[in-house]
């Protein structure tokens, strides 16, 4: 009896002072499409945001890992900032006028690569 209560007792103060509440800090990777180094930097700086507090792009796995608040922002808003900056996400489609807006080095949907 004492010792189930020396279990219990911890768990349910850590129940009490904010174990339900996310994080304030996590890691997620997935994928994003791009092309080249001007592409690293267009994804790198649409995810300069309050609330994010790291995010690098890979061209080789072509994906992207970002160090976010998960208090401050939902996984679905990393993919949206991308999408909205040209980029295909593996939830989020690029939206079409700024698809086209990228420089034609930059059109990754038909397999173009820039020289870095
Ligand atoms: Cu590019």
């Amino acid at each position: 009896m004492k010792n189930t209560i020396k279990i219990i007792l911890p768990l349910l103060c850590i129940g009490l002072f904010g174990f339900n509440k996310p994080p304030k800090k996590a890691t997620v990777t997935f994928k994003a499409s791009g092309a080249c180094s001007m592409c690293k930097d267009r994804i790198e700086n649409a995810l300069d945001k309050p609330g994010i507090s790291k995010a690098k792009w890979e061209k080789t796995t072509q994906s992207v890992t970002i160090t976010y608040n998960p208090r401050k922002l939902e996984e679905i808003q990393l993919h949206n900032l991308i999408a909205i900056a040209g980029h295909d996400t593996e939830k989020v489609k690029a939206l079409d006028k700024a698809y086209q807006e990228l420089p034609d080095c930059c059109k990754y949907r038909d397999g173009k690569v820039c020289d870095d």
